[in-house]
């Protein structure tokens, strides 16, 4: 990178320093009033006052990073002027077409320079002031989340967790410690013997495990059609999901060409909202965790249509009736006759639906006949739906109503999953980039505890070491003793994301030892002992942002400035930590954190028009001499230098191109010779495979789930809003369903204690009009949400595009607990949810009961008055 590119921002400032050093750079909170004195009226005026008001063709522009789990991939660029960033931009590559997708980045990445160079940076490493190493007493483990901070050295920190990873791998070995395969800190404690990881269907729910064994791609992914042919359907169905909110935005591109062809779009939820309101959906309400039920009402009133494309069932599907059963069926039962009520007495009619899903019947009924075998009808699913406990049915029914109507393999037709930068296509990519050449160091210990009985498995001192799922090495329920001693907080909010936040607080206590990488003094950060500054991708060489990303582009980010204050790299970390443990670190990190950039970029490639994979970026000997790295000269389609400038590449697509996918046609063209991965090689409508796995886990009573897709009740949801868990009765104690859509302030945790993102966001609490009025709760009152599990605090937000019954809390507030009056005051969304677990071990944030009512204390401040949170160091 050439020093002309770097910010003059120096390191080792003091906190005053800091704060004076913002007009050279660093954006404390005050400056936020010069430069946008209140909220901006408008989006786009938030944009334009990105940063100072510096014309824009002054300064140079850079390729800067926008790395967080926020759904999207955008182009995030930085005018940097005088040392300082003075806009920021996004994807000028090309003009912007549906052939010729830009990548424009959202508000969030556009605010990007307010957390890099934020006040509330953390600057040094922090010692807890009464924690002390030995273990026992002297980790005053209950004054984590109240103490007071030291700044410590380096030196001084490195010492002080050497020397306690030492101590507790030798008095108690690797099943005292929990970590989650983070990058620094946790690859040394893989080293030296491993630890208990977690085990999390965070993203995809119910299709986090074992999709295969019926006959899907892994998650569902990968077998919906590519996005020229979305036009082509009469019907787009989403099932759940807020791709509006939750894609950056780009993925929407993918149907806008549908949209414009006046294809019909139904959305399937318990709100109408943005993602619905933006393709003038036609809104199926269906309450949370209920689209087991909804879709068997669809599936029963199908067949009583006579729009089921019997041919396809009996050609590519296993199971549903008596004359298709597996080999290997162990249960003489089969889905129709299920449907049809012969094993309970109670067909699954569109009536006995509507009165789990909150459907009408209508609704259903309607949607049947929609769907059926004489329409082109993609059914596109999310996984908020598959974010519900016991919603483990889902992924086989969707698949077998799918069948039903026929909808796999033809243009025009789809079923599969639609998320993130794969919402609404797919097919082999395009364009990537090459392996950076890391090394990585597996955890020896398999065991993990499952993500929502994390905390209480701490407490309980035991655990079902059952991990990810079922798989050859762990099968069935195996309960473990564990004394954890150790926590490592790096690169996952584990406090902040996961179940059960009041026990976590509890838990750690316990704990004789927390450790946390951080950029900001947020929930890990807070409740840890010592706290490392991290660097942001602003402050690193460069690279390509990893998670999610289209088929059609790689976007790639270069360095902005130096690492701020003491702020090191995790790989950096890792090193020093590994060294001071007489660990091999050479062997662990073999290559430079710059060389794996450059290998990243020599073996980026795209597929040319004839189907081949050629090299992406064309690099010379002088490239090579000047980034001082190794590699080979290459041809390719960008120099290297403009591939960085311009922060991505973008394949140019056209009307039948050579680059057209139709999900499953291999499959239903010659089912023989390419057979799904399932045990039969077909979709398996009965999977005896499914039920044995989901059965034995332990997370739910054996025998709960059948090998054809049934409906079952959770363990709170639709059941739990009725005081003897019968639908229609008294209500319960809690007599609501809160759900988390993802929301725009931020990505999960990230982001959220951004000045300007909160003025743009209040994160209320979304209730249903009628049933706010119920309880004399008026729009912007200050209402508390509780249930069994916990209490937090926001602002009504009231409504009527959200079904009655429903309580929308939005994901990732940083939380905010009054442990005094038991009540967290951020709206965090983890405060709600608890220790419960079914299925496969799903963490069900969309379906646990609650009750809300207006709250008699103080009301809350909007959240953009209040003070960042910064720590005072003593
Ligand atoms: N109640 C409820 N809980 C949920 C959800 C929900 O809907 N409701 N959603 C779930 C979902 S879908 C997901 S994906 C999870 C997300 O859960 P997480 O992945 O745990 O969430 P993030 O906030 O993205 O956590 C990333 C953390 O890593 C830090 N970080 C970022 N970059 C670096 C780096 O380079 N090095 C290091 N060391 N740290 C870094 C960030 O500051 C942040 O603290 O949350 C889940 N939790
Ligand atoms: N801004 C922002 N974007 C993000 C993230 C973020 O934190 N912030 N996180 C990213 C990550 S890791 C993920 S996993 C995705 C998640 O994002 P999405 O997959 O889009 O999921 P949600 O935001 O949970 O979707 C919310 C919508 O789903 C519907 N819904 C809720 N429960 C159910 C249900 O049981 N059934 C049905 N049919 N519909 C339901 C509701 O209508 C609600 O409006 O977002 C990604 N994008
Ligand atoms: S959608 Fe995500 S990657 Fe894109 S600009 Fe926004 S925060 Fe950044
Ligand atoms: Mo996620």
């Amino acid at each position: 990178m050439s020093k002309s590119r770097m910010m003059p921002v120096q390191s080792g400032l003091t906190r005053r320093g800091f704060l004076k050093g913002s007009a050279a750079g660093v954006l404390a909170a005050g400056s936020l009033s010069t430069l946008a004195a209140c909220a901006p009226q408008t989006q786009d005026e938030a944009l334009s006052e990105t940063g100072t008001d510096a014309p824009v063709d002054e300064g140079t522009w850079i390729s800067a990073a926008c790395w967080h789990n926020c759904g999207g991939r955008c182009v995030n660029k930085v005018l940097v002027k005088d040392g300082v960033p003075a806009r920021q931009g996004s994807d000028t590559s090309h003009e912007d077409s549906f052939e010729w997708l830009q990548q424009r980045g959202c508000p969030r990445g556009r605010s990007q320079q307010w957390q890099c160079f934020g006040e509330d940076r953390l600057k040094f490493p922090m010692k807890r002031k009464n924690w002390q190493p030995g273990g026992g007493d002297a980790a005053r483990g209950e004054l984590r989340g109240k103490d007071e901070w030291e700044r410590i050295s380096w030196d001084e920190a490195i010492e002080l967790i050497a020397g306690e990873v030492q101590r507790i791998y030798d008095t108690y070995g690797p099943r005292s410690v929990i970590a989650n395969y983070g990058p620094g800190i946790d690859m040394v404690l893989a080293q030296m013997g491993g630890y208990i990881s977690i085990s999390d269907t965070s993203s995809n729910g119910v299709y986090a495990f074992n999709m295969t064994s019926l006959g899907l791609p892994g998650c569902d992914l990968g077998e919906t059609n590519d996005r020229f042919d979305n036009k082509n359907a009469e019907t787009i169905v989403l099932m759940g999901g807020n791709s509006a909110w939750s894609s950056g935005g780009t993925t929407m591109n993918n149907f806008n060409e549908a949209k414009d062809a006046g294809v019909q779009f139904v959305y399937v939820g318990p709100s109408y909202n943005a993602t619905a309101a933006y393709f003038d959906a036609r809104w199926v309400p269906v309450l949370p965790g209920t689209d087991t039920a909804f879709l068997l009402g669809v599936a029963y009133e199908m067949l009583a249509q006579d729009v089921v494309d019997q041919d396809f069932l009996d050609k590519y599907c296993v199971g549903f009736d008596a004359n298709h059963m597996p080999e290997g069926a162990k249960l003489n039962e089969n889905f129709r006759d299920y449907l049809e009520g012969a094993y309970d007495d109670t067909p699954k009619t569109a009536e006995w639906a509507s009165a789990i899903c909150g459907t009408s019947v209508d609704d259903i009924k309607w949607f049947a006949s929609t769907i059926g075998k004489d329409h082109a009808v993609m059914l596109l699913h999310n996984y908020a739906l598959a974010r519900c406990s016991s919603a483990d049915n889902v992924p086989q029914l969707l698949m077998t109503v799918g069948a039903m109507g026929g909808h796999m393999g033809k243009s025009g037709h789809a079923c599969g999953g639609a998320y993130k930068t794969f919402a609404g296509t797919n097919g082999p990519e395009l364009v990537y980039y090459g392996d950076s050449g890391a090394a990585w160091v597996e955890n020896p210990i398999p065991d993990s505890i499952s993500a929502p009985l994390l905390w209480q498995s701490i407490l309980d001192g035991k655990y079902n070491s059952t991990g990810f799922a079922y798989s050859e090495v762990f099968n069935a329920q195996d309960i473990k003793e564990a004394d954890i001693k150790y926590l490592s907080f790096e690169g996952s909010a584990m406090i902040q994301c996961t179940p059960a936040a009041a026990t976590a607080v509890q838990a750690i206590r316990q704990m004789e030892f927390v450790t946390c990488t951080s950029h900001f003094f947020n929930a890990q950060a807070k409740y840890a002992d010592i706290v490392l500054p991290i660097t942001t991708e602003w402050e690193r060489v460069g690279g390509f942002p990893g998670h999610q990303r289209s088929r059609e582009t790689v976007i790639v980010y270069t360095q902005v400035t130096d690492p701020l204050f003491e702020a090191k790299t995790d790989q950096e970390i890792g090193m020093l930590l590994a060294d001071k443990l007489g660990l091999p670190t050479a062997e662990m990190w073999p290559v430079s954190e710059k060389q794996q950039f450059f290998n990243q970029i020599l073996g980026a490639g795209y597929m040319d028009e004839t189907g081949e994979y050629v090299p992406l970026v064309t690099v010379t000997q002088e490239d090579i001499d000047r980034w001082e790295c190794e590699g080979e000269p290459q041809e390719g389609a960008v120099a290297i230098d403009q591939f960085l400038a311009d922060g991505c590449f973008t394949i140019k697509r056209a009307e039948g191109d050579n680059y057209g996918y139709i999900g499953y046609a291999d499959y239903i063209a010659d089912p023989e010779a390419n057979p799904r991965p399932s045990e039969s090689g077909k979709f398996e409508v009965y999977c005896q495979y499914k039920a044995d796995m989901l059965n034995s886990m332990g997370y739910s009573p054996d025998g709960t789930f059948k090998p054809y897709p049934t409906y079952v009740e959770a363990p709170e949801g639709r059941e739990g809003m009725f005081a003897d868990r019968v639908i229609g009765g008294e209500p319960s104690e809690y007599p609501f369903i809160v759900y988390n859509p993802h929301y725009l302030r931020r990505a999960h945790g990230v982001l959220d204690n951004l000045p300007w993102l909160r003025e743009a966001w209040a994160n209320p609490v979304f209730l249903n009009a009628s049933d706010a009025a119920a309880k004399g709760v008026a729009d912007g009152d200050t209402v508390r949400v509780y249930n069994a599990h916990g209490a937090t605090l926001r602002t009504a937000s009231v409504t009527e595009i959200l079904m009655p019954g429903c309580v929308g809390l939005p994901h990732g507030a940083w939380m905010d607990f009054d442990e005094d009056e038991g009540v967290d005051r951020a709206g965090m969304d983890n405060m709600l949810c608890g220790t419960v677990a079914s299925g496969m071990g799903t963490s069900g944030y969309n379906n646990y009961n609650c009750n809300f009512e207006k709250y008699e204390g103080e009301a809350l401040v909007p959240d953009c008055e209040l003070p960042q949170r910064i720590v005072e160091l003593v």
